[in-house]
C-alpha cells in the first residue's frame, strides 16, 4: 500500500470531466487530492463544470465546491500555474479562450513539452466524437443510456449508504463500461482518433479526457493519455520530474495505481521506485 504524503510532487496535474452541478460530482473527493500532491502546473482538462446538466435541472451549490474554487485560488497564489481548458460540456467559457480570471489561464487546447523532451497536446477530446460515432442519433442514444446508468448508480449509492456497505461510487457504470462489449469498442475508436490526431499534429504525446475512461498507451511512437474523470472513478494524469506519466486512481488515502509510462529507450524503472518517487 503506497500512503501519499503531502509533499509528493509532480511536474504537471491533469484532472478532467468534474462534472460541478451533477449529483454525481465529488468535489470533495478533488479537493483531498489537490491537498495532498503539489505540482508547478495544474490542468483542468474541462467538463469542470457542467453547464449543461446545471441549464436542464435544479442545481445547488455546496460548501465542498467554494472549497475546491478556494484551493484553486490557493494553488495560483502558491505559484501554480493553473489552465482551464473547457470541454464540450462547458463549451460556454470557450468563448473566453485566451483570456485570464483569477490567475487561471483558459485555452482551447494546449501544447506543452514534458520534461524529456516530448512535445504533449492537451485537449479535452470532444473533437473526437464526429470520428467515432456514426451519427447524430446514435449519440444522442448514447447519452440517454449514459443518464440511465448514472441515476440507477444514484440509486443504488442511496441504497448502499441506508445498509450501511461499501462505497458505490460509479460501481455500476464500470461494470457496464468494462463487460459490454460495445462500450469497449467506443473507447478504443476514441483512442485511435486521438493518436491520429496527434500524428496529423506532429506531437509525441496527446492528452485528452471526456470518455471517463483513464487510460495510457502508446502506439507506433505516440503516447495516448487519459485522465479520466471524477464522476465514475477519480483519477489523474501525473508527470513526474523527469517527464514519465502515470495515471493516479485517487481513492482519499492511496495510490492505488500508478501506472509508469517510461519510454522505451529511458532505464527500466521498477513499479517500486516509482511508487515512491
Ligand atoms: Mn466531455
Amino acid at each position: 500500500m503506497d500512503y501519499v504524503s503531502p509533499s509528493r510532487h509532480y511536474r504537471t496535474v491533469i484532472v478532467s470531466d468534474v462534472h460541478l452541478g451533477t449529483p454525481d460530482a465529488r468535489p470533495e473527493r478533488l479537493l483531498g487530492f489537490l491537498g495532498a500532491i503539489r505540482c508547478e502546473t495544474l490542468i483542468l482538462n474541462g467538463d469542470l463544470l457542467d453547464v449543461w446538466q446545471m441549464q436542464r435541472r435544479r442545481w445547488r451549490w455546496s460548501p465542498a465546491k467554494s472549497d475546491l474554487f478556494r484551493q484553486l485560488g490557493r494553488l495560483v497564489e502558491a505559484g501554480t500555474r493553473v489552465v482551464y481548458v473547457p470541454g464540450n460540456h462547458d463549451d460556454c467559457f470557450r468563448a473566453m479562450v485566451g483570456q485570464a480570471f483569477a490567475g487561471v489561464s483558459l485555452h482551447r487546447e494546449l501544447r506543452l513539452s514534458l520534461a524529456d523532451g516530448r512535445e504533449a497536446l492537451v485537449l479535452h477530446g470532444d473533437e473526437f466524437d464526429a470520428d467515432i460515432a456514426p451519427s447524430l442519433p446514435a449519440r444522442w442514444l448514447g447519452d440517454i443510456g449514459y443518464e440511465c446508468l448514472l441515476r440507477l448508480d444514484r440509486l443504488g449509492r442511496r441504497l448502499g449508504r441506508r445498509l450501511g456497505g461499501r462505497e458505490w461510487h460509479g460501481a455500476l457504470l464500470r461494470a457496464v463500461k468494462t463487460r459490454i462489449p460495445g462500450a469497449m469498442a467506443h473507447v478504443t475508436r476514441f483512442e485511435e482518433a486521438a493518436l491520429a490526431h496527434a500524428r496529423r499534429r506532429g506531437v509525441d504525446v496527446i492528452v485528452c479526457g471526456h470518455i471517463h475512461h483513464a487510460n495510457l498507451r502508446q502506439a507506433d511512437g505516440i503516447t495516448y493519455a487519459n485522465s479520466g474523470d471524477w464522476v465514475e472513478g477519480c483519477s489523474a494524469l501525473v508527470e513526474d520530474a523527469r517527464g514519465r506519466l502515470g495515471v493516479i486512481e485517487w481513492d482519499g488515502v492511496r495510490v492505488s495505481e500508478v501506472d509508469a509510462f517510461v519510454r522505451e529507450f529511458d532505464e527500466p524503472e521498477s513499479e517500486e521506485s516509482m511508487a515512491v518517487g
